[in-house]
């Protein structure tokens, strides 16, 4: 569970780290079925329903720059959704109930790992109330030279930005807009074994990773069990309240005063929001020559 002062910050910051949430072993075992998932990926000429592959990909040279939905892959990324010690920072901060959403691991390799432009993750998908939260896991150190979260502190108090480009939802804030103080950003960084918990949203980005170290970070987002999707939900109810993984579900979605934007009509490049954010125009970061 959180401290008060942890929660202080999460509140006032719209994120924080908690150290020494893994063990060096859970560590250990995630790497090594994350390096068993990239030799795999060496078959693979195009994305597909696990990986997404960085635009530098070649089978004989894979690179992968997400794992998708990695906890419907293996029962070590699936354990992670259920984690004792990750609920009970999740329960500090909404209460009893909590629902999981899906995952993602962000690979960020060395030398060429991808940039993730600003965006609010609200803006992909807004609920019924702000009671959400994305858990990153820190599979590596992370430094200011691997590409950590960056986050704009108070942005989750603030409004939900555009992300479109002519019309279009293209997941990523126009950044010559400078509708946020970028320079004000702070690193979530950490040490492997630590977890971020960033507000659904607060405005965030990372940088490329051009240093000579890995950069894995596992993603998972969470609900209140009462946040309910304004999109709807694949699957049905049964689906739906499957992915209750603390609490009871409930049939009675809170409502709460939030400013709201639906990512419609959908962004030209489905499948990661990097694809999405390749309809955003003007950059924030420089794509590193590879
Ligand atoms: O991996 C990162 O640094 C950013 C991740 C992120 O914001 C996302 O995937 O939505």
């Amino acid at each position: 569970m959180l401290t008060p002062a942890q929660i202080e910050e999460y509140n006032r910051v719209g994120a924080i780290v908690v150290p020494n949430v893994l063990t060096p072993a859970e560590v250990a075992e995630l790497r090594e079925v994350t390096d068993g998932f990239v030799a795999r990926s060496a078959r693979l000429t195009k994305h597909d329903d696990v990986y997404d592959l960085e635009d530098s990909h070649t089978p004989a040279q894979p690179r992968v720059r997400r794992i998708k939905a990695p906890h419907l892959h293996h029962p070590a990324y699936e354990r992670l959704m259920r984690n004792a010690a990750i609920i009970a920072c999740l329960q500090s901060l909404w209460g009893p109930d909590i629902r999981f959403d899906t995952s993602k691991l962000n690979m960020k390799s060395a030398g060429f790992g991808a940039a993730v432009e600003w965006h609010q993750d609200w803006a992909f998908y807004p609920h019924t109330n702000d009671d959400l939260a994305a858990v990153g896991v820190m599979m590596d150190d992370m430094e200011l030279s691997n590409g950590p979260l960056l986050i704009v502190p108070g942005s989750h108090r603030g409004p939900v930005f555009d992300h479109h480009f002519e019309g279009r939802f293209c997941g990523a804030m126009d950044p010559s807009k400078r509708e946020l103080d970028y320079d004000a950003a702070v690193p979530l960084t950490g040490k492997a074994g630590s977890i971020s918990i960033h507000h659904v949203r607060a405005a965030h980005a990372s940088a490329p990773n051009t240093s000579n170290r890995e950069r894995r970070f596992f993603l998972m987002q969470f609900r209140a069990a009462d946040a309910w999707p304004l999109l709807g939900f694949p699957g049905g109810i049964e689906a739906y309240d499957r992915l209750m993984v603390a609490g009871k579900s409930s049939l009675a979605p809170r409502l709460a005063d939030v400013p709201v934007r639906l990512p419609l009509p959908p962004a030209d490049l489905q499948g990661s929001i990097y694809e999405n954010q390749k309809g955003l125009k003007n950059k924030f970061f420089a794509t590193p020559a590879v």
